[in-house]
Parts: C-alpha cells; structure tokens; sequence
C-alpha cells in the first residue's frame, strides 16, 4: 500500500465521521439544553445521553482501545454502558452536560482523528480491528444508529422539526398482491468481506418451503379495520379523536393516521394477531431474506418477523459480546428492513435489528407472509 492510498482511505474514514457528526448534531440543534437532558419516556433515554455515550463509544474504541490513550474523564465511560445502565435511570446518572458535553464530543473526535492519522487500515493489516477499517466503520454505523435512537425520541418534542425528510410515504399501490418464493435452499447473512456485525455471520444456506409474502405492509386503514374488527389495542401514540375515529400524536402532530401509509409503533403481539386474523403470520427473518430484493417499500418501517434472536451456526462474538451475543435467546424477536429514520449506511439486506416484542417506540410495522399451495 503507497502512503498516498493510505492517507486517501483514511481522509475518506474522517470524511464520513464528519459527515455522520454533522447529522446527529443536526438532529438536536433545534433543541435547548434543557430538552437534551430531559427524560421524555421511560423507554427513550434522554438526548444528553445518547450523546455522551455516542463520544464515549469512540473514546473507548478508537482512542483507548486502538490508540492505547487514557479516557479523559476517568470512570465516567461506565454511565455510558448501555447494559449497566437501563434506559429508565438514565435521566438520574451524573453524565455530561450542556457545555461539557458539546466539550467531550470534540475533544473525544480531536483525538480520534489524531490516531486514525498514525494507521494502516488497509485489507493486509494483520489486526481484524483495523483490517479494511472495521472499527472505524463499527463506530460511524453506531453514531447513525443511534440518530434513529434519538429521533424515537425527538419526534416527541412539542413544536420540534426535523431537519430531514420526515415520516412515511404511502405504500405502492399497483400490481400484484403477493410475492410467490419457491422451496429450495438460500444463502442469508453478510459475506466475509465488508463491514457487517457479527450477528449477521457467518453466511449459510437455510431450507425454506415455498411461501407468499406480501409485496407491501400493512398500511394505517388495514390496522384500523383489523382494531374494529377485533378490538386490538391501538399502535403507540394514537388517542381516541372523540367521534369513534383516531388520531396520530407522534411527530409533533394531531392528525388522523394517513390510511394508505404503512402502520407504525406496533408491537410483535400486535404484529402477529393482525397477521393471524388475515389469515396469514408473519414471515421468518430468513423468508424476509430471500424475498428482499423483491419487496417494495423496504425502508419506511422495520418490519417484525417471528424469530427469535439467535446466533447462526458458527457465530463468533467480534469484537465484543455485548453488541449481540448477549441478547440472543428467546426473549428479543428479529426485525428487518429499515425505517425512514434509518441511515442508508445502516441498512444492509443482512442487517438484524432486534427489540423485546412488547416494544412499541420503535418505528416498526407489519409485512405477512403465509405457506403457498
Ligand atoms: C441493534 C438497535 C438493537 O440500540 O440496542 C446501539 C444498536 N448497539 N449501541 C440497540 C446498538 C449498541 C442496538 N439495536
Ligand atoms: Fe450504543
């Protein structure tokens, strides 16, 4: 590797860091500091800390772990470890705020840059950490991940707007109703090469029976139905309209769900008994795989699947446990797609997200799926 490809690479890394900075700071400006450290919902940690624990990440994995320097502010990184800390007691940590966060934030990224300019992360390095930029690129897809964090809860900001393009689009209205996916053996999960998480490797071939998947999700008019029908409990943050109607409270708003836009702030036993009651289930992550590449609207909400959160055959935990192997088991059910508060960046077909099935706050919905024949 010539020194000029190596420093092109790593100004490309710096790039993306600042591209990715430049957004998560976006997304909280309109606010004031009293916003930022405020505790909207027991589920949502508040801003400050998404912030301070975004900086603590990259202090401890590129400044501490790969650059081998000492964090600046002590012991403080363990009121950032998201398994120590539940989101409900957030709002109470002695975390950073106002002027020492914005503080923290910059110094943390002053030395990121400064020991990114000292490596090779070229394909030949030796350390898979550094090998192709692994670590660099771990810590842009948590930065972004947690701006859809933080727009779970900003979206709950009275008067807030955000500075993206915002919210749903209706679903595509043409064509034919189902996608026909014949038996037979498909390769799912992320190639050896690339960035991905370790939850999505190794790739192998899983046996699927033939099945039909929706081509789109279910939209706000079909919940709607379904809750009269039944009486199933609403999607979060719609509130009875007074005349046997709804309205739709999130994103700053009071209007009737728009009825041709996918539902969202549903939850896995919501997802599940709307798919039952039409006669369908919800497809498996592995269905959702090999129909991927022929379903419309992936990308305005994560969509439920009925698996559990398993590791593949195979797994192994790189480069730490508690990103995903802690959470594998019974208790958290697989999402895929991605949301419209997803970054592009963030969603790889292979890409797992996964939630406890009674969660609502996240931006999912409802695709279903049934055997064929
Ligand atoms: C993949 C969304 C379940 O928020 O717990 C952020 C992503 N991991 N920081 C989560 C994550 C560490 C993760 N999810
Ligand atoms: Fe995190």
């Amino acid at each position: 590797m010539t020194a000029d490809t190596k420093e092109a690479r790593n100004q490309a890394i710096a790039d993306l860091l600042a591209e990715a900075r430049r957004r998560t700071l976006a997304l909280v400006a309109p606010l004031d500091d009293e916003q930022r450290n405020r505790v909207y919902s027991p589920l949502l940690s508040p801003l400050a800390w998404d912030l301070g624990h975004i900086a603590n990440f990259e202090e401890l994995w590129l400044v501490q772990t790969v650059g081998g320097r000492e964090p600046l502010h002590g012991e403080l990184g363990r009121f950032y470890d998201a398994i120590e800390n539940p989101r409900v007691t957030r709002g109470e940590l002695p975390i950073l705020r106002d002027e020492e966060l914005r503080s923290y934030l910059e110094e943390v990224r002053e030395r990121t840059l400064e020991v990114l300019g000292g490596l090779d992360l070229g394909p030949g390095q030796e350390d898979p950490l550094l090998r192709d930029g692994f670590v660099y690129e771990m810590l842009l897809a948590h930065e972004l991940q947690h701006q859809e964090t933080m727009l779970q809860l900003l979206q709950l900001v009275d008067g807030y707007e955000l500075p993206l393009p915002i919210g749903t689009q209706p679903v595509s209205a043409a064509g034919p109703e189902t996608i026909a996916v014949a038996a037979g053996s498909y390769e799912v999960g992320a190639p050896p090469e690339g960035f991905a998480y370790d939850n999505e490797r190794p790739r192998h071939a899983v046996e699927l029976g033939a099945f039909e998947i929706d081509r789109t999700p279910v939209t706000n008019a079909a919940y709607t139905e379904f809750m009269d029908a039944t009486g199933a409990e609403p999607p979060d943050y719609w509130q009875r309209d007074g005349e046997g109607g709804w309205i739709d409270t999130a994103r700053g708003r009071r209007e009737p769900p728009a009825p041709d836009h996918p539902v969202v702030h549903v939850s896995w036993q919501q997802a599940d008994a709307f798919a039952r009651w039409s006669g369908k289930r919800l497809p498996t992550e592995f269905e959702w795989e090999a129909a991927r590449e022929r379903l419309d609207d992936v990308g305005q909400a994560w969509e439920w699947t009925s698996s559990d959160f398993l590791a593949y055959p195979g797994f192994e935990a790189f480069p730490y446990r508690e990103y995903s192997e802690v959470f594998f088991g019974d208790e958290y059910k697989v999402l895929r797609g991605a949301s419209w508060a997803t970054h592009p960046r963030v969603a790889r077909p292979s890409f797992r997200n996964w939630d406890l099935p009674q969660r609502r706050q996240i931006f999912a919905g409802i695709r279903c799926a049934r055997d064929a024949g």
